[in-house]
Order: structure tokens, then sequence, then C-alpha cells
């Protein structure tokens, strides 16, 4: 059984992985909106991947003897004009993640929870490889996203991305 506060942190992450896949939606539906759809692609597949870490999260909570509740997910609201202000606004999301995982992370250690602290660990990697994507993302844009040929090229990559299912060593992802 898990501490209780522990769980409602944890029980909080899992609603804000689910805002993040419908965040990323958007974003993909932004892209599809504006002839991208290698961007489209990337912030679809990024879905998935926000998708795999709320069952984790479920799966953690229910192995652990804790009754998961599923809040209501926010309507994704910011308006962008341009592809890099999309861009800018995953890192930031990105960033907010990363220290809402240190916030559980914290909340564990101090009751001495070292499993999960453990089970977190794959977020805590997770979160700088997310946060290094959305930087280099960026940079590519600022570098390309001027050109349209070098845009276009830029797509056609970001339309490669394929999906690899996040293994944080629940069953979900076995
Ligand atoms: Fe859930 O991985 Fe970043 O946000």
């Amino acid at each position: 059984m898990l501490d209780k506060k522990v769980a409602g942190l944890l029980n909080e992450q899992l609603n804000k992985e689910f805002y993040s896949a419908y965040l990323y939606l958007d974003f993909a539906n932004w892209f599809e909106d504006a002839g991208l759809a290698g961007f489209a692609h990337w912030y679809e597949v990024q879905a998935q991947e926000e998708l795999d870490h709320a069952l984790a999260i479920r799966t953690y909570l229910c192995d652990s003897g804790c009754r998961v509740r599923l809040d209501a997910i926010a309507r994704p609201d910011k308006t962008f004009e341009a592809a890099l202000m999309v861009l800018e606004a995953g890192l930031a999301h990105e960033r907010y993640i990363s220290a809402s995982i240190n916030e559980v992370y914290a909340g564990a250690s101090e009751v001495k929870d070292f499993r999960t602290m453990q089970f977190l660990d794959a977020f805590v990697k997770e979160q700088g490889e997310e946060e290094k994507n959305a930087e280099d993302l960026i940079k590519k844009m600022k570098l390309f996203g001027g050109d349209a040929r070098s845009l276009y090229l830029l797509d056609k990559d970001l339309a490669a991305r394929v999906y690899a299912p996040f293994n944080a060593g629940t069953e979900t992802n076995a």
C-alpha cells in the first residue's frame, strides 16, 4: 500500500499525462491545418507516448492496491500564429512536466518509498530526453524554418518518427 500523499501525487500525474496526450494531439491538429503533415505525425507519436505514461502510472497504482481517479481533461486552449510558437509551447510543457515528476519523486523520497522512486526513474530519464527533443525541434525550426524548401525537407524528416512503446517495467508495457 502506498502512502496516501504519494498515491495522490501519482494520480495527479496520471491525469497530467492524459492532458499531455490531448495537448500534443491539439498541436498535431494545428500542423495538419498548416499543411505540415510530418510535424503533425511527430506530435501524434508524442501523444501516443503520453498515453503510455498515463497507463504505466495507472498500472502501478492498481498493482499497489490504490483506487485510480480519472479527472476531466481540460481543453487545450492556446492559439498559435506560427509553427515556432507551437514548438516553444511544447518545450514549456515538457519543463512543467519534468518539475511535476520531480515533485512526485520528492514526495516519495520524503516517506522513504524507494519502490516508487525506482518506478519513477524511467520517467525522470524520459523527461530529460523529451526536453532535449523539444529543444532540438526549436533549433531546427530556427535554422531551416525560414526557407520553404528546407522546411519541406524538415517536415519529411519528422514524418519518419517511429512510435516506440514506453517501458516503465509495469505489466502495461511488458
Ligand atoms: Fe509524459 O512525457 Fe514528457 O511530458
